[in-house]
């Protein structure tokens, strides 16, 4: 094993964040060299992994997920709790990153020593993305951090993404947005452990215990969850710090309802075989899609394709064929 590899995950051990920034580095970079030493030092903190609450939190830009995440990290800090904030971002992949780029926005949980923050890394596919932040996730564990938060925008695939590397999936909403409980949101919804109302303060309390009530009968018609967890509405506020603390104790109660029917541990293994088959196939078509060979093949393909001179699924057999014969 590489003596640099070596030092570094001491140094992670002994707690120390530039170590830890250094190892992040290293996962997110793209360079063989960079690849192996980061495959090294993941290999042999893995045993030191896995002993953290692994928190998503998600909902509409603007809906004040880093405000909620700075107090909520701040309340947890003076628990004694040592909390990384890091996030996945798919608009960072096109447009250099929108969701902790700006690292203002928890201006209090940043100057905390007890606290990491670490913003997506930008320029990579989601799947990179994804695959990336769980290993980010195991190098903070392994550095001590007992409480891992997991910002995501609310868009699509990437809640998924999360919602398959957290243990808790928190989705923050807003008041008198207008289509409450309607299409696109019951997704989301189904997939939520609790959904905290943001902004609970001044004018808007009201109405968001409204929505909360709303939102809390919409909940009891679902489908029980795997996990046997009833998933609750509440109301918060990231400024005035209303509802922080009924948010951590919820986190805490699931914490320990799961872990007593064992469905804490159940979960993480099943997480554990989606991200490998993932990665795996992610992996399998990045090779195949940089190969020299495959590279002209495929590009000539979608030019037939488009020309109409094949059929999307007779194009994917020919190149499958080729695939093959590569193998065999
Ligand atoms: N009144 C009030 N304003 C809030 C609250 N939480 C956040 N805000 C404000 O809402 C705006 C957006 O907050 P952010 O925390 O950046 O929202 P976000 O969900 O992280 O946004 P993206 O990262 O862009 O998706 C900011 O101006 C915050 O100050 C709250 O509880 N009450
Ligand atoms: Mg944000």
């Amino acid at each position: 094993m590489n003596q640099l590899s070596k030092d570094i995950s001491e140094d992670i051990l002994n707690g120390s964040k530039v170590a830890l920034s250094k190892a992040i580095t290293l996962t997110e970079s793209t360079l063989p060299y960079d690849k192996i030493l980061s495959q090294e030092i993941i290999d042999v903190l893995l045993p030191f992994t896995g002993n953290s609450i692994r928190i998503g939190v998600t909902g509409v830009t603007g809906v004040g997920k880093s405000t909620f995440i700075d107090s909520f990290g701040m309340y947890l800090c003076n628990l004694k709790r040592k909390v990384a904030v890091l996030a996945v971002d798919p608009s960072s992949v096109t447009n250099k990153g929108s969701i902790l780029g700006d690292k203002t926005r928890m201006q209090n949980l940043s100057k905390i020593d007890s606290a990491y923050i670490r913003p997506s890394p930008s320029g990579k596919a989601l799947g990179g993305v994804t695959e990336t932040t769980r290993n980010v996730i195991l190098l903070c564990e392994a550095a001590g951090f007992d409480t891992i938060i997991v910002e995501t925008v609310g868009v699509g695939q990437s809640e998924v993404s999360v919602k398959n590397m957290t243990d808790f999936f928190l989705l923050l909403m807003l008041a008198g947005a207008g289509d409450e409980l309607q299409g696109m949101k019951r997704g989301i919804m189904e997939m939520a452990d609790a959904i905290f109302i943001n902004k609970a303060d001044g004018g808007n309390i009201d109405s968001a215990k409204q929505a909360a009530q709303l939102y809390n009968m919409a909940l009891q018609l679902f489908p029980n969850s795997e996990s046997g967890w009833k998933p609750k509405a509440e109301v918060c506020s990231a400024i005035t710090n209303l509802g922080i603390d009924t948010c951590w104790k919820l986190i805490s109660d699931f914490e320990v309802q799961m872990k007593r029917t064992n469905y804490f541990n159940k979960n993480r293994k099943q997480q554990e075989l989606i991200a490998f088959r993932e990665t795996f196939r992610y992996s399998i078509v990045d090779k195949l899609m940089n190969n020299t060979l495959f590279k002209e093949k495929i590009e000539k393909t979608e030019n037939d394709i488009s020309e109409n001179k094949i059929s999307v699924s007779n194009a994917v057999q020919s190149i499958l064929y080729e695939v093959n014969f590569l193998i065999n």
